[in-house]
C-alpha cells in the first residue's frame, strides 16, 4: 500500500518536473514584490549584524501590528483588555498587508518618497540627504519601533498592572535565571538589582517606560548611571585579578578584539601595522588617561559605545549603506531624483521569476 502511492507520487513528481521543463520560459521579466519584515528581522540583528530598520513609517506601522496580533495571540494578558481568543488564519492581516502595500494604486513609493523627502531633508532643508539625515531619520525609526516592544514587555512584567516595575516584579529571562543560580564568582551581572537601580534615574525604587527602556538597551540610554553601570560590568567580566580595574593582558585578552570589530575606531588603528599588539598598546595607552597602567571604569567610557553598539550604529550604517547604493552621481548625498530611481534600497523587495522566490533583502 505504502509502496504503490510511493510510486503514484513519484510519477505525478517526474510528470510535473517533465512539464515544467518543457513550459516556454518567460523572457526574464522578474516581478518585484514589496515585503514586509518577518517577525524575527523586527527584534534581532542578522548574522552580519545589520539591524534592518524600516524607511517608511507606513510599513513599520502594518509590520508592528501584525506582531501585535502574534504577540497577543502567544501571550495572555489577564485583564480587561486582553485581545480576542478565537484563533485566526495565519495569513489573516499579513496577507491583507502585504497586498496593500502591492497595490500600486493605493501605495506609490514614488510618491511615498515624494512624501518623506522632506521630513527627512532637515538640516539643512536643501534638497539633498546627508548621512547625517538619514541617520537621525532612521533612528527615529527603530526608537518608536524599540519603545513599542518595551511597552508591550512592560505588560507582561508589570504585574500589578501600575505602569511601574519593581525589582520583585521583574523576572529576568530563563537563560539569564540559569546564570545567576550559579553560585560561580563571575556570575552576570545583566538583570540583577545593580542593572535595575542604575536605569532608576531618579531613584524611587521603580522603573517607568523610559526608565524600563534603558533597562532593556543600555546602549541606547542617555541615563549616565546606565552606562557607568555597562563600564562596570565590563571590567568585572573581564577583571581577572579581581582588583576592580583591567591591567594590558586583561584588556587585550577580549576586550579589545571586540573594540577592534567596531568601524569607527578600526579607521583610527592604522591598517598598515600588522601585529595587533602595536595598536592595542596605542589604544591602551590612549585610554588610560591617568597613566597608571590600568583601566578604570571611568577610562572605559569612551569607548562603551564600540562594545556595545548603540541604535544610533545601526541607524548610521544603514545611512551610509543606502547611500553608497542610491547615490548615482557620487556627490556623497541622496537627492529625491536619486532616490525615485532607487527605490528598492529604501524599500526591501521579493523578485518572483519563473515562479521561483528569489529571496532579494536590501538591508541584509
Ligand atoms: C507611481 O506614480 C508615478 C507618478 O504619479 C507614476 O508615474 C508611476 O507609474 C506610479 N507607479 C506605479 C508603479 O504605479
Ligand atoms: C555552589 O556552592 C555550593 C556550596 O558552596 C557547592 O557545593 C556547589 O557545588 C556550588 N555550585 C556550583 C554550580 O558551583
Ligand atoms: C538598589 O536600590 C535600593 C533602594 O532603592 C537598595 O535598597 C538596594 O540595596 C540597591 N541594590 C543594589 C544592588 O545596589
Ligand atoms: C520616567 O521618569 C523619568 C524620571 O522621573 C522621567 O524623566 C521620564 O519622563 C519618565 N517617563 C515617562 C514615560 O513617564
Ligand atoms: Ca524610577
Ligand atoms: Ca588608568
Ligand atoms: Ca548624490
Amino acid at each position: 500500500m505504502a509502496r504503490s502511492s510511493l510510486l503514484v507520487y513519484s510519477c505525478v513528481v517526474i510528470f510535473v518536473l517533465l512539464l515544467l521543463s518543457f513550459a516556454p520560459r518567460q523572457p526574464n521579466q522578474p516581478h518585484r514584490r514589496l515585503r514586509l519584515r518577518s517577525a524575527s528581522d523586527l527584534s534581532t540583528t542578522s548574522d552580519r549584524g545589520r539591524r534592518s530598520i524600516p524607511f517608511d513609517p507606513i510599513i513599520a506601522g502594518i509590520e508592528l501590528r501584525r506582531d501585535d496580533r502574534e504577540w497577543e495571540r502567544s501571550h495572555y494578558l489577564p485583564d480587561g483588555h486582553a485581545p480576542a481568543m478565537e484563533p485566526q488564519p495565519e495569513w489573516e492581516g499579513y496577507m491583507d498587508a502585504e497586498d496593500y502595500i502591492n497595490d500600486e494604486a493605493r501605495f506609490n513609493v514614488t510618491h511615498r518618497i515624494v512624501e518623506l523627502f522632506p521630513k527627512i531633508d532637515l538640516s539643512p532643508a536643501d534638497g539633498l540627504l546627508t548621512v547625517d539625515e538619514l541617520t537621525e531619520w532612521n533612528l527615529r525609526q527603530v526608537e518608536q519601533e524599540v519603545m513599542h516592544h518595551t511597552q508591550r514587555d512592560m505588560e507582561l512584567h508589570d504585574k500589578n498592572h501600575d505602569g511601574f516595575i519593581s525589582f520583585t516584579e521583574y523576572e529576568p529571562p530563563i537563560w539569564a535565571r540559569r546564570l545567576h543560580n550559579e553560585n560561580s564568582s563571575d556570575k552576570m551581572g545583566w538583570w540583577q538589582e545593580e542593572h535595575f537601580n542604575a536605569s532608576d534615574v531618579d531613584d524611587d525604587g521603580l522603573l517607568n517606560l523610559t526608565e524600563f527602556n534603558d533597562f532593556l538597551h543600555p546602549a541606547d540610554s542617555s541615563n549616565p548611571k546606565v552606562i557607568h553601570w555597562l563600564a562596570k560590568e565590563e571590567i568585572r567580566e573581564r577583571d581577572k585579578d579581581k582588583d576592580g580595574k583591567l591591567n594590558f593582558q586583561e584588556y587585550f585578552n577580549g576586550l579589545f578584539q571586540s573594540i577592534r570589530r567596531s568601524d569607527d575606531v578600526h579607521s583610527f588603528i592604522l591598517e598598515s601595522e600588522t601585529s595587533t599588539e602595536v595598536p592595542a598598546k596605542k589604544l591602551f595607552s590612549q585610554l588610560d588617561s591617568d597613566n597608571d597602567g590600568y583601566l578604570s571604569k571611568d577610562e572605559l567610557l569612551p569607548v562603551i559605545g564600540d562594545l556595545h553598539p548603540s541604535e544610533r550604529y545601526y541607524a548610521k550604517q544603514q545611512a551610509e549603506y543606502a547611500i553608497t547604493e542610491a547615490d548615482t552621481d557620487k556627490d556623497g548625498h541622496l537627492s529625491m531624483k536619486e532616490m525615485i530611481a532607487n527605490p528598492y534600497v529604501f524599500y526591501s523587495a521579493v523578485y518572483t521569476e519563473d515562479n521561483h522566490y528569489d529571496f532579494h533583502d536590501e538591508f541584509r
